[in-house]
């Protein structure tokens, strides 16, 4: 037994002068990268938009990376000790308009997280090329503790990192990506379900975007997409106490697609990004005689819009916010409304293919 000997005489001095380093005889773990999911969007046939971080919690080491695939309008934003900033602000140079807040818009310097600075991937440009795939955001987390993240778009998306010092993880690296592209899926799928399973009220009524029970997914559709209400009857739109969204109930009557911003370029610094007025403000009134900008501006969770149609015809509308992507159409018919309750005819839902989503 030469070789043990040898080796004892060598852990001898080494116990004597550094006993603590042999406390923990495996070298330290290969840092290692978790991926995650922010957001998740189905196809434009289906368009469902998962505003949830994924997994909503993952356990890492000190000295690990996490990586999030943003799939969708997200950004991830680590805080730290700082107030986080509200996406949509007063600008500076000109209070009377508002523009994207430059500190939500824009990536911060560093690839590191310790809790003391804010950190922010900024949102993902329309211009990115996704040919490589998706946008992705990475930190690596230095310092031990339990860190929440958010998306600065959609409120009560939030997430958290739990980094410890040293040790066993909950979960793999495989385990969490896994994990993540499955629950992507089930919230999908059950929105998909949900629209097509939600029989029309036979109210004229409208839902702005079809919600998941938890809120972490919704459509980006106007359900039912075609409405039929005699003339003089008004149209009630609607969104779901739960929605994480934005949109506008927008009659645009032939005229131009409006554009949610505008973009001012500044040689040497960051473009400004104006949100534009037209887009955000109601226009037009509570009636429609199928002619002229009749817009709802922007509305919210628990917000409702009515219009009321005065002249029968076939009337396409849309979302400026989500594009023709999230559009519909109301037929008003020449006879006038009964008396009492006011009565709509919507279609039936129309199936949607099941749900693909972007690996
Ligand atoms: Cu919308």
């Amino acid at each position: 037994m030469v070789a043990l000997s040898r080796l004892a005489r060598l852990l001898v001095p080494l116990l004597l002068l550094a006993p603590t380093a042999l406390v923990v005889p495996t070298a330290s773990a290969e840092p290692r990268t978790f991926t995650l999911v922010a957001g998740g969007f189905s196809d434009e046939t289906s368009a469902v938009t998962v505003n949830d971080f994924n997994p909503s919690e993952v356990t890492v080491n000190v000295g690990d990376t996490v990586t999030w695939k943003v799939l969708g309008f997200h950004n991830v934003l680590f805080p730290g000790p700082e107030t986080p900033p509200p996406l949509i602000v007063a600008d500076p140079d000109n209070p009377e308009r508002q523009i994207f807040n430059p500190a939500v818009a824009f990536p911060t310097d560093g690839d590191t997280f310790d809790g003391t600075a804010l950190r922010n991937s900024g949102l993902p440009s329309d211009e990115g090329d996704q040919s490589a795939g998706p946008p992705t955001y990475s930190l690596t987390f230095t310092a031990p503790g339990t860190f929440a993240y958010f998306c600065s778009v959609h409120p009560g998306m939030t997430g958290r990192v739990v980094v410890q010092a040293d040790g066993e993880l909950p979960a793999t690296p495989e385990d969490v990506e896994a994990a993540a592209q499955q629950k992507v899926n089930d919230l999908i799928g059950e929105v998909v379900m949900k629209e097509a399973t939600t029989p029309p009220t036979g109210e004229p009524r409208v839902l702005a975007g079809v919600v998941a029970s938890n809120a972490e997914a919704e459509s980006l559709h106007f359900a039912p997409g075609t409405l039929t209400v005699p003339v003089g009857q008004p149209v009630t739109w609607t969104m779901d106490a739960n929605s994480r969204e934005l949109h506008t109930v927008t009659f645009l009557s032939g005229g131009p697609e409006v554009s949610l911003e505008s973009v001012e370029e500044h040689p040497g610094g960051p473009p400004t990004i104006v949100v534009n007025p037209q887009a955000a403000a109601a226009a037009g009134g509570t009636s429609y005689d199928g002619s002229g900008y009749v817009n709802s501006g922007f509305f919210a969770a628990g917000q409702s819009y009515s219009l009321t149609f005065t002249a029968p015809g076939t009337y396409s509308y849309y979302c400026i916010i989500h594009g023709p992507m999230m559009s519909g159409t109301i037929t008003v018919t020449a006879e006038a409304p009964p008396s009492g309750a006011g009565a709509g005819t919507a279609a039936p839902n129309v199936p949607v293919p099941a749900p693909q989503v972007p690996s």
